[in-house]
């Protein structure tokens, strides 16, 4: 699918993007030549191809197939390469000169800190890097942006709540001393039977140093109409969830999309993730209807190495040739991300 002249110069805000999902298969060879470390490829062709399938992460659904991992095994089995400071500000480097390029103006990507600390990383290294992108990013590039760290779900909770309060110095200025790298804490990884209010300790901390929350209730996931219940009535002393990213299941029952009007709880959705396991002709009218229930969603890109590098730009061009929206409609939709974010009022009129 070609992205038009229209997308393309679209000004846009990304709010669903994990940073070690942007992860070239070009930077994860580079990095591992520099690191000394020997990937399981013989070619970068080969490292290159891999990329083109990954299971669903529960397998047993579909089948497991010798030599192909399910999704999330691609994703920390790319982590492997990341192991300094540089490595981590590349990365991220990487993904905000993309952003200018894409006329990303501001974004807010989420990272996994517990993915490389429980290899062995120092925090220091992932945020240090983190930090120095972000302040090189908006000198150099224009490009902003307030970064959301993620508890790892399918980990000891205890591990998340480890993983905070050793991150808490870079976070927001809200924070006493607060390097302002984060302003927001996410939950990501595999959500089988790994419901959001296990995490409620964690945003408890996070709200009472002045952060945001948000959280994954991933599109077709077991038990995905509780895991929205509990994001949308429960979390957060009953408040609810800030945002949820995908959440798009909630369009199935009333009680779920008009609690997301009710409480101006916004969606980031990410159709390419979707599209690549559902038909276009469910998929998409799916996205309508819930647009026009009135929920408020916005469009953005998930992993875009591991999807078929589909970035936010390809994630809107789909949704405007399939959903058949308008460009009024479309600028709309770009400028629900800018309602969504986190951003100062002067960033957010800086940007937009
Ligand atoms: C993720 Cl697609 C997806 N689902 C859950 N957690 C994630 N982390 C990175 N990508
Ligand atoms: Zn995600």
């Amino acid at each position: 699918l070609a992205i038009s002249p229209f997308i393309a110069t679209l000004p846009k805000v990304e709010l669903h993007v994990h940073i070690e999902g942007t992860l070239t298969p070009a930077l994860r060879w580079e990095l591992a030549h520099r690191n000394n470390i020997t990937l399981p490829y013989a070619t970068f062709e080969d490292l290159k191809a891999s990329y083109a399938v990954t299971l669903n992460h529960r397998p047993e659904l579909n089948g497991r197939q010798p030599g192909i991992p399910t999704f999330l095994e691609a994703y920390f089995a790319g982590c492997e390469v990341l192991r300094t400071e540089e490595d981590f500000y590349d990365l991220a480097m990487a993904y905000l000169r993309r952003c200018a390029g894409m006329n990303v103006r501001y974004a807010e990507p989420f990272f996994d800190i517990q993915a490389h600390t429980r290899r062995g990383v120092a925090a220091t290294a992932v945020l240090g890097g983190y930090l120095r992108a972000q302040h090189d990013a908006a000198s150099q590039f224009g490009v902003r942006s307030q970064w959301i760290l993620c508890f790892l779900r399918d980990e000891p909770v205890e591990k998340g709540l480890e993983a905070y309060v050793e991150a808490r110095p870079w976070a927001a200025g809200t924070v006493e001393g607060g390097k302002g790298l984060f302003h927001a804490v996410g939950l990501a990884s595999n959500a089988y039977e790994r419901p959001p209010m296990l995490f409620e300790e964690g945003y408890a901390l996070a709200k009472a140093d002045g952060l945001h929350v948000t959280m994954h209730c991933d599109f077709g996931q077991k038990d995905t109409h509780e895991h929205m219940h509990e994001a949308i009535f429960q979390v957060c002393d009953g408040q609810g969830s800030e945002r949820i990213d995908h959440g798009l299941d909630a369009e199935d029952r009333e009680e779920l999309w008009q609690g997301l009007v009710d409480r101006k709880i916004g969606l980031t959705l990410c159709p390419h993730a979707y599209h690549r396991r559902t038909a276009t002709d469910v998929l998409f009218p799916k996205i309508r209807r819930l647009r026009d229930k009135g929920v408020k969603i916005c469009i953005n890109s998930d992993d875009p190495t591991l999807m078929h590098d589909v970035w936010i730009d390809g994630n809107m061009q789909k949704i405007y040739t399939y959903c058949g929206f308008s460009k009024a409609e479309m600028v709309h939709l770009a400028r629900n991300a800018v309602d969504m974010c986190w951003a100062e009022d002067d960033v957010k009129n800086a940007i937009y």
